[in-house]
Formats: structure tokens, sequence, C-alpha cells
């Protein structure tokens, strides 16, 4: 049975020293130390009469390894990404706070000792003493050289932890090879949920995340009263986020006081103007205490996708940030290129686009100088309160931690699991179809009793499918609808049923009344579309604020 512990201590030990990065990382688990003892109180209380049994969990940072040339480190005090560090710092704690047994490595040194705390010797290229191994690609990569071929015996232990994501199409070796999705980082046959995200990007990954700073309530009721109307705080830690910019910052001049954080050496960088007062790189709890009186957050488009912008809303700030139209991706820009991905990028940060949104988010094309400039004076008129989504609170990480480790099964064949459980009939539910409330017994996660089957439209995305339905996109449900009946259900007419590798399959084609099934669960995928065909897509409900759990699945 795994106890909570708020205790900190051993946790800090194990983390260990010597890099600038770990420094980082400790110092983060500190500060945020008693926000996550809280939180474990709180949820103690919710799980009370679950089962949670202690995992042995191995943890190996690829990235921070010298092997990997460990380009971050360096970068810790110099404006670097800090994003990566800030969520293994989190994954750490929560795991810690949850009670596992930790074993934590950042060299190969330590990757090949692999022992457990009090269970002797046991490399890792002998039978895995592990339940559950966390790491990056640059671990996995490592992981094979050290492993070889029984890495495969193991492979549905390991969690990826990867920023952006990888879709089932680029994660399927032969799929991707033959179809053009091969990438650098790609083709691991590893089920798309093994793949844990920083934000909930698609739903083909597991989403991981990281937490915010969380405010009680005095300090909510000071931040509002200190706000300092005309203030705005520029994200970007790296002048060269700010190149090129000289024109917006020159209408934001206009109304406001600038503030910046960016590194610098000796001079100020000559991409900040004169007229923004630079703090150079903060600390992180001196940020929280900028960003506590700033009104306005603004992003210039880079970097995408990072923790700053929620830790701004949760201090009160509006984060203001460009649309991308066309939307980046890796087949347009080069940032995103080579990543296992044809995700649409729809601004700097879609999570808080789509997610949050107004008042907290606003999200307009900056090239409009008329808008950019209205939607400024907008924002000084405009008053909002401190904003953090529960997913990003220490209790919602935990919360979310807890369930993938005690029900997500990663089935490691990749044989078709033979046909579905019956009783197995669909009921029509206005236009989505829900399964008999008999087969909820089953006990599956998530359990069948979420499952909304619907089609998409033609040129449609399962994940936009259900997004539209006000539902997300499940792909551990896909098993379930990838028969014939399914296309009856929904009054599809099957001229001819066919079985065939594709990663928008199941799907209905008009123009031959086609009806092709999927032929290997590995490309089960909720990303992907195409005119020609109308895709069946598992749906399934989630809890407010916390996407990654249908309601049923704590
Ligand atoms: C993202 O990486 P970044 O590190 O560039 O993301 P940010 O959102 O800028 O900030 C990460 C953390 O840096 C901290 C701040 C955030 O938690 O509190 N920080 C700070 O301590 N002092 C300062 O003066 C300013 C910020 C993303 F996370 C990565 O995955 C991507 O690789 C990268 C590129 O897209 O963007």
């Amino acid at each position: 049975q795994a106890v909570f512990q708020s205790d900190i201590g051993t946790l800090l030990e194990q983390v260990g020293t010597g890099k600038e990065s770990l420094s980082f990382m400790k110092r983060r688990i500190r500060r945020l130390a008693a926000q996550w003892a809280s939180a474990a109180r709180r949820l103690d209380d919710k799980l009370r009469n679950h089962w949670r049994e202690e995992k042995r969990i191995l943890v190996h940072v690829g990235f921070l390894t010298e092997e990997s040339g460990d380009v971050f480190s360096p970068k810790v005090l110099k404006g670097g990404p800090l994003g990566e560090m800030v969520q293994w710092a989190d994954i750490l704690t929560a795991l810690h706070v949850l009670g596992h047994n930790l074993k934590i490595s950042v060299s190969l040194k330590e990757l090949s000792l692999g022992v457990p705390p009090g269970r002797g010797s046991c490399p890792l290229t002998g039978p895995l003493p592990f339940d559950l191994i966390y790491t990056d690609y640059h671990g996995l990569q490592q992981m094979k050289q050290h492993m070889g071929l029984s890495l495969r015996k193991h492979k549905c232990h390991i969690r990826v932890i990867d920023t952006f994501g990888t879709e089932p199409a680029y994660n399927h070796e032969e799929y991707a090879t033959l179809h053009g999705y091969r990438t650098n980082w790609g083709y691991w046959n590893l089920h798309g949920q093994q793949y844990m995200t920083m934000f909930p990007h698609t739903p083909d990954n597991s989403f991981m995340g990281f937490v915010a700073e969380e405010l009680n309530e005095t300090e909510r009721l000071n931040i509002q009263k200190n706000k300092v109307n005309n203030m705005a705080l520029v994200y970007g830690k790296e002048a060269s986020m700010w190149k090129g910019k000289e024109k917006f910052l020159a209408i934001l001049h206009r109304y406001m006081e600038i503030h910046g954080t960016v590194y610098y050496e000796t001079q100020r960088p000559p991409e900040v103007p004169t007229y923004v007062k630079n703090h150079g790189l903060l600390p992180q709890h001196e940020l929280q205490q900028l960003l506590r009186k700033a009104k306005l957050f603004i992003g210039f488009g880079f970097p995408y996708e990072g923790p700053a912008p929620l830790e701004a809303i949760a201090n009160g700030c509006i984060f203001l940030q460009p649309k991308f139209n066309p939307p980046h991706s890796s087949l347009n820009h080069e940032f995103f290129r080579g990543k296992p991905t044809s995700r649409k990028v729809s601004s700097q940060h879609p999570y808080a686009e789509q997610y949050i949104g107004r008042p907290h988010v606003i999200t307009i094309d900056f090239n409009n100088s008329e808008e950019f400039d209205a939607t400024i004076r907008e924002i000084m008129r405009i008053n909002v309160k401190p904003f953090l989504p529960y997913e990003y609170t220490c209790e919602g990480m935990l919360e979310r931690v807890h369930a993938y480790i005690q029900n997500q099964v990663i089935n490691s064949s990749r044989v078709w699991p033979g046909s579905p459980p019956s009783p197995f009939i669909l009921l029509p539910n206005s236009r989505i179809l829900t399964w008999a409330s008999n087969a909820s017994s089953f006990s599956f996660w998530p359990p069948l009793s979420a499952l909304r089957l619907l089609a998409s439209l033609e040129g449609q995305s399962c994940v936009k499918a259900c997004q539209s339905a006000g539902l997300i996109c499940e792909p551990a449900l896909y098993r379930f609808i990838n028969i014939k009946e399914a296309f009856s259900a929904l009054e599809f007419q099957c001229e001819g049923v066919e079985s065939e590798m594709n990663h928008l399959f199941p799907a209905f084609s008009a123009e031959h009344a086609e009806c092709g099934l999927q032929q290997d669960p590995l490309l089960f995928s909720c990303a992907g579309s195409s005119p020609r065909y109308q895709r069946l897509c598992p749906c399934r409900d989630y809890r407010k604020g916390q996407v990654a759990l249908c309601r049923d699945c704590l």
C-alpha cells in the first residue's frame, strides 16, 4: 500500500548535486513543498477507500546525462529552456508524494547500477526491478543501447516524457517509414499513451503536465489590490525572442510601462529597447513577485507552449499572445520540423487559448496594429482574477498521476486482442451511441461506460469530432469500436469491409461505400483526417478542469 509522504528530505537527497539544472529543480521542489503537502492531504481524504499499490519506479532523465550532451544545464542561468526542468521537478515530487519507491538517475552510470533501495544489485540488463520507468527520448535511446533486445520485453513499463507529443503514425516504425512519417525522434513502436506531454496537446498521448503556484485567499485579495494597471511584462528570457518586435513594443509603450526578464552578461541586449525595464533573468520566486504586480503578460510568438503563461494567469495577469495564421507545425516551421507530430499550433500557447480563453487569455493577429492597439487599451480597462485550471494544481496533478499509475494498462501485444466483450449493444443517445449500461461492468480503464461513439465529418479528425460534441477522443477505447457493427450502428451501409494498416481507420469512405477497419492497434489515432473519410471516433466525457480523466475514471 502506498502512503502519502509530505516530507521531501529524502527526495532532495536523491536528486543529487553538481549541475545547475539539479539545483534549479531542488529550489523548485523546496519552494513548492508546502503546497504539495496540503494537496496530498486533500487527495488522501478524497481517495480514502482506494487501495493504492506502491510501485517501484525508475526515473531516468536522459536529457540531463553527459552522454546526451546535456545542453540544458549550462543554460539554466542564461535564459535557456527551463520548462523541461520545471516538469521533471514536478514529476519527481508527485511520484514521491504519492508514496512510491523511487530511484532517480541522471547519468548512464546510475542507470546501469539500477538498484532500487533495499533490493540488492540488479542491473537493467537482467529482469526488470521496476514496475514503471519514466524517461525521455534521450533516455530511451540509452536504455536501448544498454538493454538491447531485453528492452522489447520491458517496453510496456516505459513512459516517455515528451514535451510536444508523438502521434501514432510517427510512432509506428513500419508505417512511418512507408508513408513519410519517419523523423529523428519517433518510430519506437510504443503505445501512444506511453508518451506523456506537458499540455494536453493530443489525446493520443497521456497528459502529464506540471504545476503552477497556488494562492490562498489573502494572497488573491492582495494581488487584486496591488495590480499596477499600466505594467506589462514581456514573455521571453532570451534576447533573440525580442528580435524584430520593435513595432509592437512601441505601441505597447504608448500606454504601458514595459518590464522584461531577459538574460544578459554585462550590457543590455540590443534587442531590448532602452525604455524597457529589464530585471535580468530572475529566480522563479522573484519572477512570481513581478507577475503579481503586472497587469499584462505579453508573448511575441516564442517560446511555444511553455509554463510561464500559466504562472502569469495564476498570478492575475492577462496573457496577450499572437494568433498564428496559418498555424505553425512540423510542415511549415523550423522549430517543429522533425518533431513526431503534425499538430497545428494555432497560437503561441494553444492550451491558454483553447482551455482558458478570455478574459484571462486574449489571442489576436499582431499584424493588425489597430486591433493590437485597441486590445492594449481594453486590457487596461478590464479586471481579472487570478486563475489556475485544476489540472495544473498540485492536487490535480497528484490525482491524474495516481489514476495513471494505478489504472493505465499498456497492452504490449500487437496481436488483435480478440472480439469485444458481449453483450455489446449500441444505444442511440441523440446522434451519439453509447454502450448498454451492463457493459460498464467490464473492468477496463477508462471504463466502457464513458464511451460515446460518433462519426467525424469528411476531412475532420477524431480530436475535432469529439471536441465539437463536448467530449474528448479516447484512443484506449478504439478497440471496442473497431468492429463491423459500429458502422451499422452509425447507419453507414458498407459495400465491402476491409482491414488495413491506416492511421485513419476505422473509417467510412463514401465514394465506394467502403468500410475500413484498423489492422494494427498501434495505429489507433485520434489525430489525422482526410477528405476521403468519415472516421469512427471513440469519444468520452471528462472532468471539469481535468481533461485526462473521465467522470468514472477515479
Ligand atoms: C518552453 O521552455 P521555456 O523554459 O522557454 O518556458 P518558459 O515558459 O519561458 O519558462 C519556464 C520557466 O522559467 C521560469 C518560469 C517558468 O517556470 O518561472 N523563469 C524564471 O525562473 N525566471 C525568469 O526570469 C523567467 C522565467 C517549453 F517549456 C519547452 O518545453 C520548450 O522546449 C521551449 C521552446 O518552445 O519553450
